[in-house]
């Protein structure tokens, strides 16, 4: 398939698709963050709009491709993660993409607002991270080696803050604002 790459070793357990390129950098977090947490995924660039025969042999193969979540970004009239959803028998999580038009609220409401019986787990405009750990976590529920790993970049987090606040006790605002900005 046009546009798709396998990431780690092994079968891939996430996919990753897109509406457009123009979507990658946000797409690019969620891959990132699966990377991170050793997940092998595989990613996409399909239209349903614009390519409604590839997309729905996408859909319809993702099962039998391994796939446990389907991450699935779109803009404006956003629509690939619902259909993701309404063919894919496991956990959609929909990326509505900031847009310049309406501020990503139209990629948003298409994508949140499901009808009853077809979720899509919807994360902020833009939230490729919090997809990407999103579907680690959905994961983690049958993985005790992934959930250690996640519970240690939760850990990392807390540090990184931490650290944070220890430099702006030593310098104070002034200097830790003035560091910030050069
Ligand atoms: C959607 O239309 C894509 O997901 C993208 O966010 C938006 C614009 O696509 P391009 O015109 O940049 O290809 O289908």
């Amino acid at each position: 398939m046009a546009g798709t790459e396998e990431r780690t070793a092994g079968g891939p357990r996430v996919g990753i698709v897109m509406g457009s390129d123009s979507d990658m950098p946000v797409m690019a977090k969620a891959a990132d963050i699966l990377e991170e947490l050793g997940i092998p995924y595989e990613m996409a660039i399909i239209s349903a709009h614009r390519e409604p025969d590839v997309f729905l042999e996408y859909a319809k193969n993702a099962e039998e491709k391994g796939f446990k979540v389907i991450i699935a970004g779109a803009g404006m009239a956003a629509h690939l993660p619902g259909m993701c959803a309404a063919i894919f028998p496991m956990p959609v999580i929909g990326i509505p993409m900031h847009t310049s038009s309406l501020g990503g609220r139209d990629s948003l409401y298409s994508i949140v607002q499901m009808p009853s019986g077809i979720p899509v787990a919807t994360v902020a405009i833009n939230g490729g991270a919090n997809a990407g750990l999103l579907a680690a976590k959905i994961l983690a529920t049958s993985d005790p080696e992934l959930l250690g790993r996640l519970k240690e970049y939760s850990g990392k987090l807390r540090d990184q803050v931490m650290a944070k606040d220890a430099r702006l006790q030593e310098l104070g605002y002034r200097t830790y604002m003035d560091n910030q900005k050069k």
